[in-house]
C-alpha cells in the first residue's frame, strides 16, 4: 500500500534456524507477475512467530500464511525457535524492508520497548497476535488478537470445582506450566488460582515448565511421579506436554484419566481422542485459527480505520461428561 516494492531487486529477508539469509532474484525484465503485484501495490507483512513447538502452533501459522496468501498478502514469516532474540532480529529486518505492518506473537510478555520504538519511529504499526505484552507504553501496539487465557484457567478450575463437588479431603493438584514469562502460561495459571482458591480443599502440590512442549511434559511428569505419591489432579497449559505426561503415566503403569483427573488447554485432535478414550477429563478449547482476524484487522488498521484494542476469540469446553461424538474434526 504505502510502499512499492521494488521488484527488479526484490530482497528477501528471511531468519531461520538462527540464521540471516538473503534471497535475491528476480534481475532484468519484470515478469508479469511482478508487474501485478506492482500494479496491486501488494501490501507486504512481516510475522515474527514464536516457533513450531506443538500443532497448534503449526495450525496458527498455517491459518495465518493462508489467509494473508488468500488476500493477496505478501508475508515475511519467521520461525523465532521460542527464542525473544531472534524476534526481536526478525522485527528488525521487518523494519529494514519498510514491511506494512508487522505481526508479532511475542514469546515472552517483557523486553520489548526498544524495538517497538523503532517500528513506531518508522511508522510501522504493530498487531500482537495469540500473545500478550507488559508495558507501560499501550500505544507501542495496535491491537492483540487471541484467546483469553485467565479465562481459560478459569473455566478449567470450574470444572474442578464440579468434578470434586463431593470431595471433603485435600484434593492434591499438580500443574505443568507453558513458557515462563508467557502471556499464556501466566494467564492460565493465575485464572486457574482464583476459582479453586474458592475450596480449602483444593492445593497445587507442584507446578513445574515443560515450555509447552511434548518431551518437556514426558520427562517432567517422570520426575514428578517419583517424587509426589499422591496426586489427584494434572492441570496442564497445553495439550503438548499432556500427551506427553500420559505417556510417563502409562510406562509406570497408571491409567490416566482414572488414577489422575486431566485437565488440558489447546483442544488438538490427539487430545479429543484421549477424552473419548478416557485418557484426559476435560479440554479447553484454545482457538488457533486466528489469520482471518489477523488480516481482516491488519486491512483495517492499514486503511487507517478504528479498530478494536483486543479482540479475544470464543473459546469451548469439551468435558467428560459431554455428548463427544458432536465434536467436529480439529484440523489441528
Ligand atoms: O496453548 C500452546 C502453544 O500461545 C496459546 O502456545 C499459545 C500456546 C498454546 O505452544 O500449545
Amino acid at each position: 500500500m504505502k510502499k512499492l516494492l521494488h521488484l527488479q531487486s526484490l530482497v528477501w529477508i528471511v531468519i531461520g534456524c538462527g540464521g540471516l539469509f538473503l534471497f535475491s532474484g528476480c534481475q532484468g525484465a519484470i515478469s508479469k507477475q511482478e508487474q501485478e503485484i506492482k500494479d496491486k501495490r501488494t501490501i507486504v507483512l512481516g510475522f515474527a512467530q514464536v516457533g513450531a513447538e506443538s500443532s497448534w502452533r503449526l495450525s496458527n501459522t498455517k491459518s495465518i500464511k493462508e489467509e494473508a496468501a488468500a488476500e493477496g498478502m505478501q508475508l515475511m514469516y519467521i520461525n523465532a525457535e521460542q527464542k525473544q532474540e531472534n524476534q526481536i532480529k526478525a522485527i528488525r529486518s521487518f523494519i529494514a524492508y519498510q514491511v506494512d505492518a508487522i505481526l508479532l506473537s511475542p514469546v515472552i510478555e517483557t523486553g520489548w520497548e526498544n524495538v517497538l520504538h523503532e517500528a513506531k519511529a518508522a511508522n510501522i504499526p504493530i498487531i500482537l497476535t495469540d500473545r500478550e505484552i507488559k508495558t507501560d507504553e499501550p500505544d507501542l501496539y495496535r491491537s492483540f488478537v487471541g484467546s483469553d487465557f485467565k479465562k481459560e484457567g478459569k473455566m478449567a478450575g470450574k470444572f474442578l470445582q464440579k468434578k470434586f463437588q463431593d470431595k471433603t479431603r485435600q484434593v492434591n493438584i499438580v500443574e505443568l506450566y507453558g513458557t515462563i514469562g508467557s502471556s499464556p502460561a501466566e494467564g492460565r495459571s493465575i485464572g486457574f488460582r482464583e476459582v479453586i482458591k474458592e475450596n480449602a480443599h483444593f492445593k497445587v502440590i507442584c507446578s513445574r515448565s515443560g515450555d509447552f512442549m511434548h518431551s518437556k511434559g514426558k520427562e517432567i511428569m517422570r520426575d514428578i511421579l517419583n517424587e509426589y505419591k499422591a496426586i489427584d489432579v494434572l492441570y496442564s497449559h497445553n495439550d503438548s506436554m499432556t500427551l506427553g505426561a500420559i505417556e510417563a503415566m502409562e510406562e509406570v503403569g497408571m491409567v490416566p484419566g482414572k488414577d489422575i483427573v486431566i485437565i488440558t488447554i489447546d483442544g488438538e485432535q490427539k487430545v479429543i481422542d484421549a477424552l473419548k478414550d478416557g485418557k484426559v477429563n476435560c479440554v479447553i478449547e484454545c482457538n488457533p485459527k486466528l489469520g482471518k482476524e489477523i488480516i481482516d484487522l491488519t486491512k483495517k488498521v492499514l486503511n487507517g480505520e478504528n479498530i478494536p484494542r483486543t479482540v479475544y476469540v470464543e473459546d469451548e469446553v469439551f468435558t467428560e461428561w459431554d455428548d463427544l461424538s458432536l465434536i467436529s474434526p480439529r484440523g489441528y
